[in-house]
């Protein structure tokens, strides 16, 4: 057998909680190994917390995959060990994102009169420039800009600070989105960006653990599972690292949960001819995905409504929650037939040719009365719908949704920038 064992290069960088290695062999990756010692007050109390390093990469690998798996992009390759994991090589970008959707901690000190448990909707956004010898001063959107950071040759600019603001609101409420299925609130959050060497994009970085955030069981603050039991510590006994231990346990082992879906449903595809097969192909391409399970039927409302009712049947006795769509050209008589013989949702998406396509679709928007169906044209759009339905939900399904309409903002964005530069 062929163990590939890692050549670790040097030293590139070492902070309060990792080292930062380069790897000979795999240019434009980094190890970013974590030390087993936890800091509080800038590193004024240290105290080593064996495991604490396995934990740690055990919660920042979990949450990684989440949001890569929702469509963020990130530094994050893979786990390589107990406390160690592969990633992009970043030059980091020295400001800390806190976002906040509970006014609690350091935020109540800078804004007196404001009382804990203020909730911020819009989520609160601040940024701290990291500067360890002043404390990380929180910094205004215009001394950023006017720090003209240059990093991995991107300077970074508006574009790019709003890139990272928008950023840092989808990965919170992605987070706070896949929290809430353990019931857990997350308070607020703190979270750097790096830009990868190699592609020269904004990704998200550095790592996320207890340090990261704080998180309420039941919206409890008394019950709180993050770093703020560790810095509360009136005395640190050996009995008071054990409970804090315990908790970062507690949270690395409900971080794993986040990755399980909370709901199962499906979308099933009625066609009311094979005619129509790359028109339903598109959109269970589509449904694939958002991770949801798309089945493809032939069935004609028109000519053998019989089978039809009792395909409908079929997905109504299993007890999974269905979405369907109904695609058939000229007249539809399919999706109609199917809304008013079934409480589950249906989507019209029908094929239409240019020729007939104006009368046809008629067919799909006047109903009768009593019929909720809906109708969306496009393939890639129908699927999103049904996405969106089961989104309500099923939180990894919320969670692409989300990444998905942060990503188009961003080239939209990166498109622009790159338009003005060129007409310059
Ligand atoms: N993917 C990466 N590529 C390069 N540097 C990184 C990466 N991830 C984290 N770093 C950097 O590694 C250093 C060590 O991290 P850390 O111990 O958290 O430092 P700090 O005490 O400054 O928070 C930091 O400067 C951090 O920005
Ligand atoms: C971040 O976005 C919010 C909401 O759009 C906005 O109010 C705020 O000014 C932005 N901050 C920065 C630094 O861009
Ligand atoms: C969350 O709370 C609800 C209602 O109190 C309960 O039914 C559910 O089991 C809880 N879920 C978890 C994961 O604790
Ligand atoms: C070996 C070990 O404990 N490392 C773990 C770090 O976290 C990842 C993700 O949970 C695990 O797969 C590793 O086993
Ligand atoms: C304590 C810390 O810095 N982060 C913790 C967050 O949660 C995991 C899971 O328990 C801990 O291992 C981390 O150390
Ligand atoms: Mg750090």
């Amino acid at each position: 057998t062929f163990t590939s064992v890692l050549k670790i290069g040097q030293k590139l960088n070492e902070g309060k909680t990792k080292q930062i290695f380069e790897l000979v062999d795999q240019p434009g990756l980094v190890l970013v190994q974590s030390k087993d010692q936890i800091t509080a007050g800038n590193a004024v109390r240290k105290d080593q917390m064996e495991g604490k390093a396995a934990i740690a990469n055990k919660t920042t690998s979990c949450v990684f995959k989440l949001l890569q798996e929702s469509g963020i992009k990130t530094a994050f390759v893979k786990q390589q060990s107990d406390t160690a994991f592969i990633a992009a090589h970043c030059e980091m970008i020295p400001i800390e994102w806190v976002c906040r959707r509970v006014a609690t901690g350091s935020f109540l000190k800078r804004n007196p009169g404001v009382k804990e448990g203020y909730r911020f909707s819009p989520l609160k956004m601040e940024m701290f420039f990291k500067d360890d010898a002043n404390n990380d001063p929180q910094w205004s959107e215009e001394q950023i800009l006017e720090a003209k950071f240059s990093l991995a040759g991107l300077t970074i600019g508006k574009c790019e600070v709003d890139i990272m603001n928008r950023s840092t609101v989808a990965i919170f409420e992605i987070l706070e989105k896949s929290w809430a299925t353990q019931n857990c609130t997350l308070v607020d959050m703190k979270i750097e960006f790096g830009v990868n060497v190699k592609t020269q994009e904004i990704v998200l970085a550095d790592v996320i653990d207890n340090d990261s955030w704080r998180l309420w069981p039941a919206g409890d603050r008394s019950q709180q599972k993050d770093k703020q039991v560790y810095r509360d510590l009136k005395e640190v006994t050996p009995e008071a690292m054990q409970m804090v231990k315990r908790n970062f346990e507690w949270v690395s082992e409900r971080v794993k949960l986040l990755l399980e879906s909370q709901s199962r449903g499906r979308v099933v595809v009625l066609m009311g001819s094979t005619s129509d097969m790359a028109h339903c192909e598109k959109i269970k391409k589509a449904c694939t995905s958002y991770g949801i399970p798309c089945i493809l039927r032939v069935t004609s409302a028109h000519k053998g409504p019989d089978e039809t009712l009792r395909i409908k049947a079929e997905y109504e006795g299993d007890g999974v929650p269905t979405v369907f769509v109904a695609v058939a050209g000229r007249s539809n008589g399919l999706g109609p037939v199917m809304s008013g013989n079934t409480a589950y949702p249906v989507i019209n998406c029908p094929p239409l040719t240019p020729d007939w396509g104006a009368q046809d679709v008629w067919s799909s928007l006047r109903m009768p009365s009593g019929l909720g169906c809906s109708t969306i044209l496009s393939p890639d759009a129908a699927a999103q719908f049904a996405a969106q339905i089961f989104g309500l939900t099923d939180h990894l399904v919320w969670c692409k949704l989300r990444a998905s309409m942060l990503n188009t903002w961003v080239s939209l964005k990166v498109a622009d920038k790159k338009l003005q530069a060129c007409s310059v």
